[in-house]
């Protein structure tokens, strides 16, 4: 059925699917042959929508449709206008980030159908670490995509008109925000019907996560500057299922929560999603390589960040670039600069500690988990994730560096 503000909208099914696509002419040359010769397989992974891949003898695509409610629970009711999000998102970070994306290739404003590269022979990150890969190109490439499609949609480079103006398209993903709103930053605070977790034993841990006052007190700031600190046009939801990853090819999928916020949330939610692999985990260096791998995040997105910042206001001149308040002192550091960075860090492990929280007793649990073969070992691994989690929340704003915030992963 349609809904009454889309009323040309239709669930596509397979056959829907091949016959929207014939009726394109440039997505059925990119396939190439007839469409009898085409193949469409379901990949849907996310909680939100239906996602087909199909493949011809040329090449293939990715197709992916809203529909009017939660993928997983169809009695959650929801507008179709999440795949417009994410096909603004990708056209305005594409040419930012070419080869970390996907290209937009086409959306239909009426079935709300979005169509991207396909990406034959990549993988779910998350998946892929589950199966125990090691491909260390995937992190430094996160923290590059973060560095330029933050950086880049910021009025650190761009006339601040532009950026307000981008800002207010965003600033409509409303049913999105108030996703991440309730399922990330308040549910898992209080008592709610979305929790959940499979043993009382979490019970004395979420009571200290919810009791503590310095806990509380890190809570409510991080959700207040998510909704109050538009630093850049974030993805939104850069956990390691919006990853596709090979050996050698990162690129990050699934914008469609993209909004203004502050730039540490999308690094937050990616290191928080590392950790909960690390308490997934029991190889021996498992701690080790964490750390590293987090610590070569931070230092990779911190070097690209102020590589963009120090070429877009190059010399001390008040009244070149878009936001000339930000140029370097003489010696080409800034404490306008250093301050900046010092709060994406503290968002950074703020958020972190609330995307491990959220997974573990929210709405939306990770398979991460999954792969622990007894009842108790996973009890275990996720009581000591929270009891991390809270202890990061009640240290906020005091962990001057990844040594001092995540050093402890190593012990756990
Ligand atoms: C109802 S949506 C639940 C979660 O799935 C998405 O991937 C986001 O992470 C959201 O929080
Ligand atoms: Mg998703």
């Amino acid at each position: 059925h349609a809904p009454p503000n889309a009323p040309r909208y239709r669930t596509l099914d397979m056959p829907g699917i091949l016959a929207f696509l014939s009726g394109l002419p440039d997505l059925a040359a990119r396939l190439g042959g007839t469409r009898a010769q085409w193949t469409i397989r379901e990949v849907s992974d996310g909680n939100l929508n239906n996602v087909f891949v199909v493949d011809g003898p040329r090449g293939g695509v990715c197709v992916k449709q809203s529909l009017p409610h939660v993928r997983v629970d169809p009695s959650w009711k929801m507008p179709l206008d999440r795949t417009f999000f994410e096909a603004s998102y990708l056209r305005d970070i594409h040419p930012l980030v070419p080869g970390l994306t996907t290209r937009c290739l086409h959306f239909d404003p009426d079935l709300f159908v979005l169509v991207v590269e396909s990406l034959a022979g990549h993988a779910v990150y998350r998946t892929a670490l589950m199966s125990g890969v090691d491909w260390p190109r995937v992190v430094p490439d996160i923290a590059t995509f973060v560095a330029r499609a933050t950086f880049g949609t910021s009025v650190l480079s761009e006339p601040f008109e532009r950026v307000f103006d981008r800002h207010a398209v965003y600033a409509r993903n409303q049913t999105l925000q108030r996703i991440t709103l309730d399922l990330v930053l308040d549910d898992p605070y209080h008592d709610h019907p979305r929790n959940h977790w499979d043993d009382v034993r979490l019970d004395d841990v979420v009571g200290r996560i919810r009791t503590s006052p310095a806990v509380r007190r890190a809570v409510d700031a991080l959700r207040l500057r998510f909704l109050t600190c538009p630093q850049a046009l974030l993805h939104g939801d850069l956990h390691t299922g919006s990853i596709m990853a090979t050996a050698t090819d990162t690129r990050v999928i699934d914008g469609e929560f993209a909004i203004y916020g502050p730039i540490g949330f999308d690094c937050g939610m990616f290191v928080g999603n590392l950790v909960l692999r690390r308490f997934a985990d029991f190889s021996p260096d498992a701690g080790r390589r964490c750390v590293a791998e987090i610590a070569r995040f931070w230092d990779t997105f911190v070097a690209e960040f102020t590589r963009l910042w120090a070429a877009a206001h190059p010399t001390p001149s008040a009244t070149s670039g878009p936001c000339a308040f930000f140029v370097p002192d003489a010696d080409g550091a800034s404490p306008g600069r250093t301050a900046f960075v010092r709060a994406v860090f503290d968002d950074m492990v703020g958020y972190c500690a609330m995307e491990i929280i959220r997974r573990i007793i929210g709405y939306a649990h990770t398979a991460d988990f999954d792969v622990i073969p007894t009842h108790d070992a996973r009890t275990e691994r996720r009581r000591a994730a929270l009891s991390f989690a809270c202890g990061l929340l009640d240290a906020h704003g005091t962990q001057g560096d990844v040594e001092a915030a995540f050093g402890a992963l190593v012990r756990e």
